[in-house]
């Protein structure tokens, strides 16, 4: 709310478009359109269950994953939006085993890249739990007017012009950072409009969560396992044990620590032996949103951001939240 008066999104972009006196306008055209994209799949989430949109594609991802029907919905939306804006030049999604490019009239002079998972945690879909929608967008290296190529999209985190969330939950929220702090946008249904809810969103330092599938405990590294005790230990002073909450919602699990404060852990494991979240399209997107609201995001060892990534669906073990947990479980990976 400014003076009292509701922020739309498409005002909030446009007031911030204005403070760069150069800016021609097509990154604030990409995120209205990414803002319309999202109210349409927001809308089939929601009606989901009375449409036969619920379940099995009858098809396998690139990564052997079975496809949710809504998966390939929000695929088809997303890309249709960003193709139909005109301000991207090529698309990699969670969905598509090879990058997309357009080379049409309307996106010749396009100059952004659009990295995404269209729905994450797809497997809650059928039982009527939080999902979301992650992007990141970056600007092209290769010359505009040519073919995007995939050095485009291998780009590191820190390279990220915007990065940003909609979470499907109780109520739907969209969540960007375009490194000038975070701010957070509520989907308030009666209008059709999102409206700023959470502006420059700070994330606690400190938190009481800790967020991990725990029946993958005994296929954890040590330095793991050491920290899920240590997050279970009693001691008053350092309010512990904390609190162990996983929807296994990437999106809502990061939202609800990100807000409160905690930590969220994808490490490697037996079953995953370089993560299972992906780098480019759950990852940095996360990171850069994280890090914008004081928090951190590491592979264990390293800035998540700083890591060049070398395949468009590459994994890579997760640590992210607040600041000092994220320090904490990088002190216990050295260690142990
Ligand atoms: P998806 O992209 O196939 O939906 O998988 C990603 C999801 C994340 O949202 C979540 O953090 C994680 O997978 C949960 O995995 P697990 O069920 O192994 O705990
Ligand atoms: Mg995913």
């Amino acid at each position: 709310m400014v003076n009292g008066k509701i922020q739309t999104l498409n005002q909030f972009i446009i007031e911030r478009q204005k403070e760069h006196p150069y800016a021609k306008g097509e990154f604030s055209r990409l995120m209205h359109h990414v803002g319309i994209a999202a109210k349409i799949v927001n809308r089939e989430v929601n009606k989901a269950g009375l449409v036969d949109l619920l379940g099995d594609a009858g098809e396998e991802n690139i990564q052997g994953e079975t496809q949710q029907k809504l998966d390939v919905y929000a695929d088809v939306h997303f890309i249709d939006a960003l193709k139909s804006c005109g301000e991207v030049c090529g698309i990699a999604t969670e969905e598509n085993q090879h990058m997309i490019t357009f080379n049409n009239a309307l996106s010749k002079d396009a100059k952004y890249i659009f990295l995404m998972d269209p729905l994450d945690g797809s497997s809650n879909i059928d039982v009527n739990v939080s999902i979301g929608t992650l992007f990141s967008i970056y600007k092209r290296v290769t010359p505009v007017g040519t073919k995007a190529e995939m050095q485009d999209f291998l780009q590191p985190g820190n390279q990220q012009v915007a990065s940003g969330y909609i979470l499907y939950g109780s109520s739907t929220m969209l969540v960007y950072t375009t490194g000038n702090g975070v701010n957070g946008f509520t989907l308030d249904p009666s209008i059709g409009e999102f409206c700023l809810s959470h502006r420059d969103i700070k994330t606690p330092k400190d938190g009481t969560i800790y967020s991990i599938n725990e029946g993958n405990y005994s296929k954890f590294p040590f330095g793991v396992k050491s920290y899920i005790k240590y997050c279970q230990e009693n001691d008053a002073k350092t309010k512990r044990p904390y609190s162990s909450r996983y929807i296994g919602s990437l999106v809502a699990d990061f939202h609800r620590n990100f807000l409160k404060g905690g930590i969220f852990m994808y490490p490697e494991s037996v079953s995953y032996p370089t993560g299972k979240l992906r780098l480019l399209y759950e990852c940095n997107p996360i990171a850069f949103l994280a890090e914008q609201a004081g928090g951190l995001a590491s592979d264990g060892f390293n800035r998540i951001m700083d890591i060049q990534p070398k395949e468009l669906h590459q994994r890579i073990p997760f640590y992210v939240g607040s600041s000092n947990m994220v320090k904490k479980i990088e002190q216990f990976l050295k260690e142990r």
